[in-house]
């Protein structure tokens, strides 16, 4: 049976999130129909309404970072049950595509292409609004009181895992940590360079804490997230506004030579650029987890990879959801993952574009919407 749902509907790039009642259809084999309860609000999200996204796509329900429970299974769900408690995935994990098995990354392609263009494996859409056929989002549109996802997109956690806070590991949190953990690899002892004090940058800070780094270099333009950084355990702090000279040439002169690993959490091609040239000669490695509009492109002298520099790029920290995303939640209830540091604000979906505008301004970390 066809329900309604509360949503914040992008009807076009730039406009504000529309909040409607949408129509949701069932779930249809292999999909199941979540009630989301909490959502965070990441700056990707932003970034696909700005219009600079090449897959964005219009009019869709956004929202990628949501905690919910399964109201209802298709045909042929095994894995999940009605009252389970889930976290959304964009990188779907089906555990049977090349990619999968591969043992080498954590980009399923099982539903990639549809999730791509907005539509369920089947190239459909379970939502419209008056009778207007409206687009999924990077599988998940955590934005709706109602959604629907494959099975293979939905990671169970344990019921008492708070949704409002653990909604956080289905994107900001666990990019981070697992960008530093699973791609980069940061050895104990090392130095690392993390460009960004957002919920992304800040959860590499945890990253490296939990890497035993020896130095970390938190950097923005913005000195308001020092504090928090301070908290989470960066060592060092560089505002490049302070600095007449590249940032890079600063980062270099303060470790002797550069970096071991470096992190753009940003979205800036020029300071992928310095992220890069930041590491150390013969061994630094630097991982671009920012995401950069349509047309944009990374450029630096090949010189700098030909005397050693790596440079590397992150999708969900290399987190394989259904398999990994349980113990990042058992993390969080001991207290080694501090969610309730990056949650800055609390409001109701009517307030999402507050949300937006709080991004922004630079005042938030992470606004958590509750349904
Ligand atoms: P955010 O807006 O919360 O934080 C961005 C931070 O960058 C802000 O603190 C801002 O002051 C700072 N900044 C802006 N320009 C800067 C500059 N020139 N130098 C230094 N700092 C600067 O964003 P977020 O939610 O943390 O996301 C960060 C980026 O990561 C975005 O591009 C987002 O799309 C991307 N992202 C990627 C993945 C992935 O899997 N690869 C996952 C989540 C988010
Ligand atoms: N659609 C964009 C790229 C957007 C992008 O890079 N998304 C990241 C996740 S950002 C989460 O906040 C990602 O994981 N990408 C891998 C994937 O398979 O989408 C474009 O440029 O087309
Ligand atoms: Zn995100």
């Amino acid at each position: 049976m066809t329900i309604k749902s509360r949503a914040a509907v992008a009807f076009g790039p730039k406009q504000p999130l529309q909040i409607v009642e949408v129509d949701v259809e069932p779930p249809k084999a292999g999909e199941v129909l979540v009630r989301i309860v909490a959502t965070g609000v990441c700056h990707t999200d932003a970034f696909t309404l700005s219009g600079d996204d090449p897959e964005g796509i219009f009019p869709s329900i956004l929202g990628h970072e949501g905690g919910g429970i399964v109201e209802a299974i298709g045909e042929g769900v095994t894995s999940l049950a009605v009252g389970d408690h889930v976290i959304p995935l964009y990188t779907a994990e089906c555990r049977q595509c090349k990619f999968c098995k591969s043992g080498k990354t954590n980009l399923c392609q099982a539903v990639r292409a549809t999730q791509g263009k907005g539509l369920m494996p089947d190239g459909t859409t379970r939502f419209s609004y008056q009778g207007q056929l409206i687009y999924h989002y990077m599988g998940c549109s955590t934005f709706s009181e109602y959604t629907v996802l494959p099975e293979i997109s939905l990671a169970k956690i344990p019921q008492d895992a708070p949704l409002e806070k653990v909604c956080l590991l289905g994107c900001g949190v666990t990019t981070g940590i697992g960008a530093v953990l699973n791609t980069a690899k940061v050895q104990a002892g090392s130095s690392v360079a993390i460009f960004g004090l957002g919920g992304i940058g800040l959860a590499a800070i945890i990253g490296a804490t939990m890497a035993k780094a020896a130095r970390i270099i938190a950097i923005d333009i913005n000195p308001a997230k020092f504090e928090i950084a301070r908290q989470l355990g960066a060592t060092d702090f560089v505002n490049p506004q302070d600095h007449a000279k590249p940032i890079q040439d600063v980062i270099v002169e303060m470790t002797d030579g550069g970096v071991d690993y470096s992190l753009e959490c940003v979205g800036n091609v020029k300071l992928m650029r310095a992220a890069l040239e930041c590491c150390h000669k013969g061994w630094g490695e630097s991982t671009i987890i920012g995401v950069a509009g349509a047309g944009q492109e990374i450029s630096t002298r090949p010189f700098q990879l030909v005397t050693g520099r790596v440079w590397r790029g992150s999708a969900f920290g290399g987190v394989k959801g259904r398999t990994e995303l349980p113990s990042y939640v058992e993390k969080a209830q001991k207290g080694e993952i501090p969610l309730d540091t990056f949650i800055t604000h609390t409001m109701a979906l009517e307030q999402i574009n507050d949300a937006f505008e709080l991004m922004h301004e630079g005042k938030s970390i992470r606004t958590v919407v509750h349904f």
